[in-house]
């Protein structure tokens, strides 16, 4: 079922469930190479979410700021190949959406552990805002925060749970958005996490 947002943003309630355990699977082989590391912003603060990448491009941030990069700086190898079951989930859902022919070049994949959290942010560091970014929520649930283009607009609150897929495009693209503190919980497929993969084009 599509069910809409707000102008632009759609969530497709339960569409990875079917593919649950493959991209489990394919964030352990991704994280196996290119192991969860809590990045830290340019300001010093570490980020609460444990992050990897994988894909042409992935997204980093350090003391030089926030960029979308090749490479692992933890290794200085080229980012895991994306997953073929990554791909294929990302641009079904797109175009579930109505956004055809979604073709991300860059996959984060952020792991929240009990207590972490996400300020609201705007995603700006990509290329072509013309282009859809697909989210997808695995196993613990947590509330995402929704707000306007402007940080002072009051966010609205969506829970998000297991397998729910979130489509964001158009004049939805550069709204504020964060996720509130992760409660602590027990998922039969993730354990004590909640998992997101973000898929966008950044060049
Ligand atoms: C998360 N991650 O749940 C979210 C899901 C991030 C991030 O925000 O930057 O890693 S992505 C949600 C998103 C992306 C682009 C636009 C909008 C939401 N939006 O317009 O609300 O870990
Ligand atoms: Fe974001």
């Amino acid at each position: 079922t599509v069910e809409p947002l707000m102008d632009g943003a759609v969530v497709l309630r339960q569409f990875a469930l079917p593919n649950a355990e493959s991209l489990m699977a394919g964030i352990e082989t991704v994280t196996s190479e290119a192991p969860f590391r809590h990045m830290k912003t340019p300001g010093g603060h570490a980020m609460s979410a444990a992050m990897s990448c994988c894909g042409d491009l992935g997204w980093v941030t350090d003391s030089r700021g926030y960029r979308y990069q090749a490479e692992d700086p933890e290794s200085g190898r080229p980012w895991p190949a994306m997953p073929a079951a990554f791909r294929e989930l990302a641009r079904s859902a797109a175009e579930t959406a109505g956004f055809e022919g979604f073709e991300p070049d860059a996959c984060l994949i952020n792991r929240y552990q009990p207590g972490a959290r996400m300020g609201l942010h705007q995603d700006k560091d990509e290329q072509d805002f013309t282009q859809p970014i697909v989210s997808v929520s695995l196993g613990l649930p947590m509330v995402f925060q929704f707000g306007g283009l402007k940080r002072s607009e009051r966010p609205i609150r969506v829970p998000l749970g297991h397998g729910d897929v979130v489509v964001w495009g158009g004049p939805a693209r550069m709204r504020y958005h964060g996720v509130l503190t992760l409660k602590a919980g027990e998922h039969p497929q993730t354990g004590g996490y909640r998992y997101n993969l973000t898929f966008r084009r950044a060049r």
